[in-house]
């Protein structure tokens, strides 16, 4: 009602679009009040295996996704204004704008009608492939920042935890986006008829092991030697961590050993306890010194500076980009992990550890409230151990014995 008293009120201009960034930001402020609902993959499982219903599935997303979209929109705009004013920043914010705005439209539209429940779907698929080119967005967002302002280790710790909590709520926007539409979609996957949406009940993980490398020797340690280790996984997640992995330990492999005749092969163990299916991928490629590890997973500091004026061939697989970081997303993002254990002078371990029953894999999803605002109000550690400066302490000034 409001909506047509604007309209013919004849304030075509600014006036209407005023009154829509007002609306859709109050409606953003509603739907960050809810927090995100963690699903287990067992959960997932059964959803989609005991006869999946489309208006089950569509009463649900229409207010799962605004409710996530809305909570890292929220956490967006407490990034640092230098930050937040770069164009690739403001055009993925556009485009999380864009969608949310589209899937309000679906706020008020039954589960009856069928062809609501078909142009949602659609809507999915499309909403889904304009996000598909976040992460090099953001990436360059970063890179615009750190032409202009340099390296900062504030702004750095800033992105860092920004950066994780956004592309986890980004894994698991597309998770849910994916199981809908590979669920109810015509697209049925005739390659994997046992695959329920992106989830595998049967993945063998020593095959995902082998898809990666013909060079690894996987071997196998069971309570029963003839059963090969299987998980209720995300298949394409683990070729995802797999895949980051075994390319960073052939390519330490490779640089190590540059004058040598042969090359001491990536080796690949996977393990199976009462809570953890552990997936070991062993190099020796020479380590990294521990000094060193964090940068690993560090945003700001393994984006290349211009990497476009690099020739194209060496962008996939030059530095260590985003991969590794968002391969420990996707870890944590199933209460797993990634961690890397490295021997300086001889070679690295990389260790991911997964859930190994899949009641227990629930989401783990950034919220926004007062303690994730604060991490954006306040520095990084504050220096309170000491450094190994050799200068005398100026004992001179009396902030000496009024410590603060
Ligand atoms: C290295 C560095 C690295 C990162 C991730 C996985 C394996 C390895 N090996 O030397």
């Amino acid at each position: 009602m409001v909506r047509i008293a604007v309209i013919s009120s004849g304030c075509f201009g600014r006036g209407l679009f005023a009154y829509l960034w007002k609306n859709t930001n109050t409606k953003i402020e509603y739907y960050s009040r809810f927090s995100p609902s963690p699903l287990s993959i067992k959960q997932f499982l059964e959803f989609g295996r005991d006869n999946a219903c489309e208006k089950t599935s569509y009463m649900f997303l229409r207010k799962e996704l605004p409710v996530r979209l809305a909570n890292t929109m929220r956490e967006v705009n407490l990034l640092p204004d230098n930050l937040l004013s770069q164009p690739s920043i403001r055009l993925v914010q556009k485009w999380y704008m864009q969608s949310f705005v589209e899937l309000l439209g679906y706020e008020n539209k039954k589960p009856e009608d069928p062809q609501a429940l078909n142009d949602f779907l659609e809507l999915l698929i499309e909403i889904r492939n304009r996000h598909n080119d976040v992460v090099p967005t953001m990436a360059q967002g970063v890179i615009e920042y750190k032409e202009k302002f340099g390296f900062d280790p504030f702004i750095s710790s800033n992105i860092q935890y920004f950066l994780d909590r956004f592309y986890t709520n980004r894994i698991s926007f597309r998770m849910l986006i994916n199981q809908h539409t590979l669920l109810f979609g015509n697209d049925t996957n005739p390659a994997h008829p046992k695959h329920i949406g992106s989830i595998d009940p049967t993945c063998n993980v020593a095959e995902v092991v082998k898809g990666n490398s013909p060079r690894c020797v996987p071997q196998r340690q069971l309570p029963h030697k003839h059963k090969s280790i299987q998980a209720v996984y995300v298949p394409s997640h683990l070729f995802h961590m797999l895949f980051e992995l075994f390319k960073n330990s052939m390519r330490a492999t490779v640089e190590h050993h540059e004058n040598s005749k042969i090359l001491p092969p990536v080796k690949a163990k996977v393990t199976l306890g009462k809570e953890d299916l552990s997936i070991k991928i062993s190099d020796r490629g020479g380590g990294v010194p521990l000094r060193k590890i964090d940068r690993l997973f560090n945003y700001m500091y393994s984006t290349a500076p211009t990497p476009s004026l690099e020739p194209s061939s060496t962008v996939p697989l030059a530095g260590f980009g985003y991969g590794l970081p968002i391969s420990r997303l996707y870890a944590r993002y199933f209460q797993g992990d990634l961690k890397l254990y490295s021997m300086e002078g001889v070679g690295t371990d990389a260790v991911i550890y997964l859930k190994a029953l899949s009641s227990e894999s629930f989401e783990r999803l950034p919220v926004f409230n007062k303690s994730a605002w604060r991490h954006y109000q306040t520095s990084p550690e504050a220096d309170d151990w000491s450094n190994p400066s050799k200068e005398p302490r100026d004992t001179s000034k009396s902030s000496y014995k009024a410590k603060r």
